[in-house]
């Protein structure tokens, strides 16, 4: 069978599974906690299985390659390559006669690998956790590379702020507007994300520029609030929040994302929140101060790994002893195989809509 071909079935075979499982999920209703945010958790949460990663990513490139025009005699150079014929052939171990993906089976696999520390025969929150952590980061290092790849015209590995946005005339640059999307505002994010000031921006730095809300640079992170405030602030003041902006844009979402994280545990009220966070009492809270709920207000792909855990262990932890033993996974398989959209898009966009 010719590779093309097996590309064809794979993806076919993956698409009808995706469809199957999401009505199959919109049917199911049991359990306790907020299930509509669960979904929304879901939307955004990294894939579970590397496996469907890989036939996500082939399919994809399949579908660009078809759209490029490239026809498979080209060896193809680009990211997605690294899957031999073998490796395909490997893929179908795992499919049923029935041409879709056999769970059981991977998590048959996949269960020793995630039972590591301690190894005792079942999957600790810990453990779910670092295993789905270890998927968000490799889901930001992968689309980072894409970035990397698609916008390097110099082949430097490393992109300048003309790489970035060729389009952007000289008179942009100098005017430097900053309204949201505009020169200015991209020169400044650029800037803070170059943070050994060389001008380009290597992997590391290109990936906080692209997801700030993932960045460990403290100043990227700062400006992102900043910017959120920016967009918010009802009296165009100094780019802090008093009480009643915090408590009309922001606590909501802190809340339902705190609510979700301790299945419905004490979520601290919006006054006693805001003074937790207002360090210095001045009534006002500084992007600096919000930092520290950045992840409920603005969620990132590993906020978003942590929120899918919570999840996982929730749907299925039937004993309640807070640890997954083989067989209550195997019970919820379909928990750990329905966050990838049938149009192959893993990501709602709804938080990088500057992007
Ligand atoms: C999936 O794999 C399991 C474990 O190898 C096997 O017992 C089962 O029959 C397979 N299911 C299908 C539908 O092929
Ligand atoms: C990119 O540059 C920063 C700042 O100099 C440095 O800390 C980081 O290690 C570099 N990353 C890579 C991938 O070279
Ligand atoms: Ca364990
Ligand atoms: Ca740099
Ligand atoms: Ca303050
Ligand atoms: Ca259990």
């Amino acid at each position: 069978m010719s590779k093309a071909v097996v590309y064809s079935i794979i993806a076919t075979a993956t698409l009808f599974f995706f469809i199957v499982l999401s009505l199959w999920n919109l049917e199911e209703s049991k359990g306790s906690l907020n299930r509509r945010f669960g979904y929304k958790i879901l939307e955004r949460a990294p894939i579970f299985d590397p496996l469907v990663t890989k036939i996500e990513r082939e399919r994809q490139q399949k579908i660009d390659d078809e759209k490029n025009n490239i026809n498979n005699v080209v060896p193809r150079t680009s990211l997605g390559s690294t899957t031999s014929v073998s490796e395909v052939a490997e893929t179908y171990l795992y499919l049923t006669s029935g041409g879709k993906l056999n769970t059981t089976l991977r998590i048959i696999i996949l269960f020793p690998l995630l039972d590591r520390e301690p190894k005792d025969g079942f999957v600790a929150f810990n453990e779910l956790g670092s295993w789905i952590n270890q998927r968000a980061l490799e889901r930001l290092d992968y689309v980072t590379h894409a970035e990397l790849e698609s916008k390097d015209k110099n082949g430097d590995l490393s992109i300048s702020l003309r790489e970035y946005l060729p389009y952007l005339s000289e008179k942009d640059i100098e005017k430097k507007e900053m309204g949201h999307g505009e020169a200015g505002w991209w020169i400044e994010r650029f800037d803070i994300a170059d943070s050994d000031h060389s001008g380009l921006l290597n992997f590391t730095e290109l990936k906080d520029f692209l997801h700030p809300e993932d960045s460990q640079n403290k100043e990227m992170l700062k400006w992102m609030v900043r910017d959120r405030i920016k967009r918010m602030d009802d009296h165009e003041t100094d780019g802090k929040l008093n009480f009643n902006e915090f408590e009309d844009h922001l606590y909501s979402t802190y809340e339902s994302y705190v609510d979700f994280e301790t299945s419905g545990g004490d979520v601290p009220s919006a006054k006693d929140k805001f003074a937790d966070l207002d360090v210095n009492k001045d009534q006002l809270l500084s992007p600096e101060e919000l930092l520290p709920i950045l992840p409920y207000l603005y969620p990132g792909e590993i906020a978003y790994a942590k929120y899918y855990t919570c999840y996982l262990m929730n749907e299925g932890d039937d004993n309640e002893d807070k640890k997954l033993s083989l067989e209550e996974m195997l019970n919820h398989e379909f928990i750990f195989y329905n966050t990838v959209h049938a149009d192959g898009h893993v990501e709602s966009d709804d938080d990088h809509d500057e992007l």
